[in-house]
Protein backbone atom coordinates (compact mmCIF):
# COMPACT_ATOMS: atom_id res chain seq x y z
CA UNK A 1 0.00 0.00 0.00
CA UNK A 2 1.27 3.76 -0.67
CA UNK A 3 1.03 6.05 1.91
CA UNK A 4 -1.94 7.66 0.51
CA UNK A 5 -3.98 4.36 1.02
CA UNK A 6 -2.80 3.74 4.03
CA UNK A 7 -3.56 6.98 4.94
CA UNK A 8 -7.44 6.77 3.36
CA UNK A 9 -7.80 3.05 5.31
CA UNK A 10 -6.62 4.34 8.68
CA UNK A 11 -8.86 7.38 8.11
CA UNK A 12 -12.03 6.21 6.69
CA UNK A 13 -11.52 2.02 7.86
CA UNK A 14 -12.37 1.28 4.12
CA UNK A 15 -11.00 1.92 0.74
CA UNK A 16 -11.24 1.20 -3.06
CA UNK A 17 -9.02 0.30 -5.60
CA UNK A 18 -10.50 0.76 -9.22
CA UNK A 19 -10.44 -1.88 -12.08
CA UNK A 20 -8.71 -4.71 -10.19
CA UNK A 21 -10.58 -7.25 -12.63
CA UNK A 22 -10.81 -6.73 -16.66
CA UNK A 23 -14.22 -6.68 -18.27
CA UNK A 24 -13.11 -9.96 -19.35
CA UNK A 25 -12.73 -11.11 -16.00
CA UNK A 26 -16.28 -9.96 -15.40
CA UNK A 27 -17.98 -10.73 -17.77
CA UNK A 28 -16.37 -14.45 -17.88
CA UNK A 29 -17.19 -14.63 -14.04
CA UNK A 30 -20.88 -13.15 -14.42
CA UNK A 31 -21.52 -15.94 -16.78
CA UNK A 32 -20.31 -19.03 -14.35
CA UNK A 33 -22.45 -16.97 -11.99
CA UNK A 34 -25.71 -16.85 -14.54
CA UNK A 35 -25.62 -20.21 -15.04
CA UNK A 36 -25.81 -21.33 -11.73
CA UNK A 37 -27.83 -19.01 -9.66
CA UNK A 38 -31.35 -18.45 -9.74
CA UNK A 39 -32.80 -14.55 -10.26
CA UNK A 40 -33.64 -14.06 -6.54
CA UNK A 41 -30.80 -15.93 -4.89
CA UNK A 42 -29.23 -13.73 -2.40
CA UNK A 43 -26.12 -14.91 -0.31
CA UNK A 44 -24.47 -17.70 -2.62
CA UNK A 45 -21.18 -19.73 -2.10
CA UNK A 46 -18.87 -19.65 -5.52
CA UNK A 47 -14.97 -20.28 -4.31
CA UNK A 48 -15.32 -24.04 -5.62
CA UNK A 49 -17.68 -23.40 -8.43
CA UNK A 50 -14.66 -22.54 -10.89
CA UNK A 51 -10.93 -22.51 -10.53
CA UNK A 52 -11.10 -18.86 -11.84
CA UNK A 53 -12.63 -17.71 -8.11
CA UNK A 54 -10.06 -19.60 -6.68
CA UNK A 55 -7.35 -18.06 -8.77
CA UNK A 56 -9.39 -14.74 -7.68
CA UNK A 57 -8.68 -15.97 -3.38
CA UNK A 58 -4.98 -15.73 -4.21
CA UNK A 59 -4.68 -12.24 -6.45
CA UNK A 60 -1.04 -11.45 -6.00
CA UNK A 61 -1.98 -7.42 -6.00
CA UNK A 62 -4.65 -7.64 -3.29
CA UNK A 63 -2.69 -10.08 -1.34
CA UNK A 64 0.19 -7.50 -0.94
CA UNK A 65 -2.33 -4.67 -0.49
CA UNK A 66 -3.99 -6.87 2.95
CA UNK A 67 -0.75 -7.91 4.13
CA UNK A 68 0.07 -4.96 5.10
CA UNK A 69 -3.25 -4.93 7.00
CA UNK A 70 -3.15 -8.10 8.62
CA UNK A 71 0.28 -9.46 7.99
CA UNK A 72 2.44 -12.18 6.10
CA UNK A 73 0.78 -14.73 8.09
CA UNK A 74 -2.65 -13.84 6.81
CA UNK A 75 -5.53 -16.47 5.52
CA UNK A 76 -8.79 -16.64 3.60
CA UNK A 77 -11.20 -17.30 6.63
CA UNK A 78 -14.69 -17.63 4.23
CA UNK A 79 -16.31 -16.42 1.18
CA UNK A 80 -19.75 -15.63 -0.49
CA UNK A 81 -21.60 -13.96 -2.52
CA UNK A 82 -24.10 -11.44 -2.38
CA UNK A 83 -26.90 -10.75 -5.25
CA UNK A 84 -29.72 -8.24 -4.39
CA UNK A 85 -32.76 -6.59 -6.56
CA UNK A 86 -35.39 -4.19 -5.77
CA UNK A 87 -37.43 -6.97 -4.53
CA UNK A 88 -34.61 -8.40 -1.62
CA UNK A 89 -36.28 -6.59 1.35
CA UNK A 90 -39.70 -7.65 0.48
CA UNK A 91 -38.54 -11.51 -0.19
CA UNK A 92 -37.02 -10.82 3.74
CA UNK A 93 -33.53 -11.33 2.21
CA UNK A 94 -32.29 -8.29 3.81
CA UNK A 95 -33.50 -5.85 6.83
CA UNK A 96 -31.54 -2.69 6.42
CA UNK A 97 -28.73 -2.97 9.16
CA UNK A 98 -25.53 -1.90 10.74
CA UNK A 99 -23.47 -4.39 12.51
CA UNK A 100 -19.52 -4.64 13.34
CA UNK A 101 -17.66 -2.49 14.84
CA UNK A 102 -14.60 -2.16 17.07
CA UNK A 103 -14.24 -5.03 19.58
CA UNK A 104 -17.28 -6.98 18.16
CA UNK A 105 -17.84 -10.57 17.69
CA UNK A 106 -15.95 -12.25 20.62
CA UNK A 107 -13.37 -9.15 20.60
CA UNK A 108 -12.37 -10.53 17.18
CA UNK A 109 -13.06 -7.56 15.01
CA UNK A 110 -9.50 -4.61 16.17
CA UNK A 111 -7.85 -1.98 14.01
CA UNK A 112 -4.88 -0.99 15.88
CA UNK A 113 -1.50 0.77 14.90
CA UNK A 114 1.88 -0.44 17.16
CA UNK A 115 5.32 0.09 16.31
CA UNK A 116 4.84 1.31 13.04
CA UNK A 117 2.60 -1.82 12.03
CA UNK A 118 -1.27 -1.67 11.27
CA UNK A 119 -3.31 -4.49 13.13
CA UNK A 120 -6.59 -6.12 11.63
CA UNK A 121 -8.85 -8.72 12.36
CA UNK A 122 -11.35 -10.21 9.90
CA UNK A 123 -11.16 -7.57 6.57
CA UNK A 124 -13.03 -7.74 3.76
CA UNK A 125 -12.38 -7.69 -0.11
CA UNK A 126 -15.31 -7.29 -2.31
CA UNK A 127 -15.33 -6.71 -5.71
CA UNK A 128 -18.38 -5.85 -7.41
CA UNK A 129 -19.15 -7.65 -10.54
CA UNK A 130 -21.91 -5.24 -11.44
CA UNK A 131 -21.79 -1.13 -10.88
CA UNK A 132 -23.00 0.17 -7.59
CA UNK A 133 -23.91 3.40 -8.65
CA UNK A 134 -24.40 6.65 -5.90
CA UNK A 135 -27.65 5.90 -4.08
CA UNK A 136 -27.96 2.36 -5.41
CA UNK A 137 -28.23 1.03 -2.01
CA UNK A 138 -26.22 -2.35 -0.71
CA UNK A 139 -23.12 -1.78 1.26
CA UNK A 140 -23.27 0.60 4.10
CA UNK A 141 -20.88 1.84 6.39
CA UNK A 142 -19.76 4.42 9.17
CA UNK A 143 -16.46 6.17 8.30
CA UNK A 144 -14.51 6.51 10.46
CA UNK A 145 -15.96 4.14 12.84
CA UNK A 146 -13.42 1.29 13.51
CA UNK A 147 -11.34 3.84 15.38
CA UNK A 148 -14.36 5.53 17.83
CA UNK A 149 -14.28 5.33 21.68
CA UNK A 150 -17.96 4.28 21.66
CA UNK A 151 -20.16 1.22 20.79
CA UNK A 152 -22.63 3.35 19.07
CA UNK A 153 -24.42 2.09 15.77
CA UNK A 154 -26.07 5.42 14.21
CA UNK A 155 -29.85 4.74 12.53
CA UNK A 156 -29.39 3.39 9.14
CA UNK A 157 -30.32 6.62 7.40
CA UNK A 158 -27.94 8.70 9.23
CA UNK A 159 -26.19 11.39 7.83
CA UNK A 160 -22.90 9.61 9.24
CA UNK A 161 -23.91 6.77 7.05
CA UNK A 162 -22.07 6.24 4.10
CA UNK A 163 -23.15 4.11 0.52
CA UNK A 164 -19.78 4.03 -1.92
CA UNK A 165 -20.44 3.63 -5.17
CA UNK A 166 -18.07 1.35 -7.11
CA UNK A 167 -18.15 -0.52 -10.63
CA UNK A 168 -17.85 -3.69 -11.92
CA UNK A 169 -14.17 -4.78 -11.45
CA UNK A 170 -13.60 -2.34 -8.78
CA UNK A 171 -12.39 -3.86 -5.07
CA UNK A 172 -13.76 -2.31 -2.23
CA UNK A 173 -11.82 -3.42 1.40
CA UNK A 174 -13.09 -3.47 4.58
CA UNK A 175 -12.48 -4.01 8.24
CA UNK A 176 -14.90 -5.58 10.08
CA UNK A 177 -13.96 -3.03 12.77
CA UNK A 178 -15.68 -0.55 10.95
CA UNK A 179 -19.35 -0.37 11.84
CA UNK A 180 -21.29 -1.82 8.76
CA UNK A 181 -24.17 -3.17 6.98
CA UNK A 182 -26.46 -3.39 4.18
CA UNK A 183 -29.23 -0.96 3.30
CA UNK A 184 -31.91 -1.51 0.35
CA UNK A 185 -31.31 -1.91 -3.00
CA UNK A 186 -32.84 0.85 -4.84
CA UNK A 187 -31.87 0.54 -8.30
CA UNK A 188 -33.60 -1.32 -11.28
CA UNK A 189 -30.13 -3.45 -12.14
CA UNK A 190 -29.41 -6.39 -10.02
CA UNK A 191 -26.04 -5.90 -7.15
CA UNK A 192 -23.38 -8.72 -7.87
CA UNK A 193 -20.36 -8.88 -5.41
CA UNK A 194 -18.03 -11.39 -4.71
CA UNK A 195 -16.69 -11.11 -0.72
CA UNK A 196 -13.29 -12.49 0.04
CA UNK A 197 -12.79 -12.50 4.38
CA UNK A 198 -9.15 -12.56 5.27
CA UNK A 199 -7.88 -12.89 8.74
CA UNK A 200 -4.50 -12.67 10.10
CA UNK A 201 -2.78 -16.27 10.81
CA UNK A 202 -3.38 -16.93 14.04
CA UNK A 203 -7.54 -16.07 13.81
CA UNK A 204 -10.66 -17.27 12.89
CA UNK A 205 -13.97 -15.89 12.56
CA UNK A 206 -15.28 -19.24 10.25
CA UNK A 207 -15.08 -22.04 11.35
CA UNK A 208 -11.81 -23.83 9.60
CA UNK A 209 -14.17 -27.17 8.04
CA UNK A 210 -15.88 -24.78 5.91
CA UNK A 211 -12.72 -24.44 3.78
CA UNK A 212 -12.03 -28.07 3.50
CA UNK A 213 -13.78 -28.58 -0.06
CA UNK A 214 -11.80 -25.56 -1.69
CA UNK A 215 -8.84 -27.41 0.12
CA UNK A 216 -9.22 -30.75 -1.81
CA UNK A 217 -9.40 -28.36 -5.04
CA UNK A 218 -6.01 -26.23 -5.07
CA UNK A 219 -4.24 -25.94 -7.53
CA UNK A 220 -1.09 -24.12 -6.29
CA UNK A 221 1.11 -23.55 -2.89
CA UNK A 222 0.24 -20.12 -2.87
CA UNK A 223 -4.41 -21.34 -2.95
CA UNK A 224 -3.03 -24.14 -0.25
CA UNK A 225 -1.17 -21.74 1.72
CA UNK A 226 -4.38 -19.53 2.07
CA UNK A 227 -6.29 -22.19 3.13
CA UNK A 228 -4.33 -23.41 5.47
CA UNK A 229 -6.40 -23.67 8.87
CA UNK A 230 -5.25 -20.75 11.50
CA UNK A 231 -2.22 -21.53 13.71
CA UNK A 232 0.71 -19.47 15.17
CA UNK A 233 3.63 -22.06 16.04
CA UNK A 234 5.58 -22.59 12.55
CA UNK A 235 3.37 -20.64 10.47
CA UNK A 236 5.44 -19.38 7.64
CA UNK A 237 5.04 -16.65 5.87
CA UNK A 238 2.57 -16.24 2.59
CA UNK A 239 4.96 -16.12 -0.77
CA UNK A 240 3.16 -13.70 -2.68
CA UNK A 241 4.63 -13.71 -6.28
CA UNK A 242 5.29 -10.37 -8.30
CA UNK A 243 2.16 -9.69 -10.97
O1 LIG B 1 -22.20 -5.74 1.45
C1 LIG B 1 -23.12 -5.82 2.22
O2 LIG B 1 -24.29 -5.59 1.89
C2 LIG B 1 -22.86 -6.16 3.69
C3 LIG B 1 -21.63 -6.96 3.92
C4 LIG B 1 -21.47 -7.30 5.35
O3 LIG B 1 -22.27 -6.97 6.18
C5 LIG B 1 -20.30 -8.02 5.82
O4 LIG B 1 -19.45 -8.35 5.01
O5 LIG B 1 -20.20 -8.28 7.02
Amino acid sequence: MTEAEIFEFDLNGYIIYKDMLTRDQVDHMNGILDGHLSEDAHGFDFLTLDPVFMELMAHPRTLRIIRTMIGEWLRLDHAYGLQMDRQSVERGHVRPNLHGGLRHDHGEHQYEWFDGNMYNGLIVVMYALKDINPGDGGLICVPGSHKSNFRFRPPVDSHLVANPSFMAGDMLIFTEALVHGTTTWTSDQQRRALLYKYSPGYSAWASAERLDEARDMAANDLQRDLLRPPSVGKRTPLEIPDG
